[in-house]
């Protein structure tokens, strides 16, 4: 690690002051070009508990940036990984309230639900698979505190890769029903297919995207544990939404699910 104490706690107050409050910042790399991608994790650590000093309880885990599509719109190589907690879920046809986020866009997603924990290294697409309770069909809505979406990874990580919202639905599939390579995707925004990809947009398949997480969260000293529902990531590139949109995600196999914006 780079920063001190004091530091990386400024830091985790300002971006979750940012998320409280609906306001922007420039990426924090600009004043802490030194920064290692432990300092960013740590960051990202903090603010966690400043959700839970509140009262907010964990939900689940993200993983973000697992999709070429993503990769390419953001200007990235890697993929990086994040938390969900209570406060940040709406439930599905619910309405998502605008002037409480800066500048929101929506991801599709297919969520996994595990049966048993998960922990690398050597974790793999099979572990996974052998690990998952279900599948469901996410929205992710994602709005990052970085003026223009414009970040480096550390800065993206430390602010908890853009976590807003999420809805999950549609109907829980068990994983051995579907093929989740081959699992068509399509977003609707205001009833029009706005972003339309396959499963294995993300990392080639989704289960990848866990097994990263489960790699990361090893190296970590950390494991996923049973029962936690995981993000792998969005499908397909992020699509802008406003007060008024309402947007329907359907997943072959696992249903629909959609989000209102008020
Ligand atoms: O979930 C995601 O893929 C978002 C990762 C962070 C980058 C972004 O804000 O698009
Ligand atoms: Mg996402």
């Amino acid at each position: 690690m780079t920063l001190n104490d004091t530091t990386l706690q400024q830091l985790a107050l300002h971006l979750d002051g940012c998320q409280q409050q609906a306001r922007d910042t420039v990426k924090i790399t600009d004043q802490h070009p030194d920064m290692d991608w432990e300092d960013a994790y740590e960051i990202q650590d903090r603010i966690l508990k400043l959700h839970l000093d509140r009262g907010a309880r964990v939900a689940g885990l993200k993983c973000g940036l697992t999709s070429r599509a993503k990769m390419t719109q953001m200007g990235v190589t890697e993929p990086v990984f994040g938390f969900l907690v209570d406060t940040f879920a709406v439930a599905p046809g619910e309405a998502v309230d605008t002037r409480a986020l800066i500048h929101p866009k929506v991801e599709p997603e297919i969520v996994f639900v595990l049966k048993h924990e998960l922990r690398g290294p050597g974790c793999h697409v099979g572990a996974v698979l052998a690990a998952t309770d279900f599948v469901m069909a996410g929205i992710e809505v994602i709005d990052s505190r970085y003026r223009d979406f414009k970040f480096d990874l550390k800065s993206v990580i430390a602010d908890n890769t853009s976590a807003a919202r999420f809805v999950v639905g549609g109907r829980a599939c068990p994983v051995d029903e579907v093929d989740l390579r081959t699992c068509g995707v399509v977003l609707e925004k205001n009833g029009q297919p706005v972003a339309l990809g396959a499963g294995a947009a993300v990392l080639g398949h989704p289960a990848a995207a866990v097994a990263a997480l489960a790699n990361h969260l090893g190296r970590r000293g950390r494991s996923i544990p049973a029962g936690t529902m995981i993000l792998s990531g969005g499908v397909t590139e992020a699509v802008a939404v406003a007060a008024g949109d309402h947007v329907q995600l359907r997943v072959q196999g696992m249903g629909a699910v959609g989000l209102r914006f008020v």
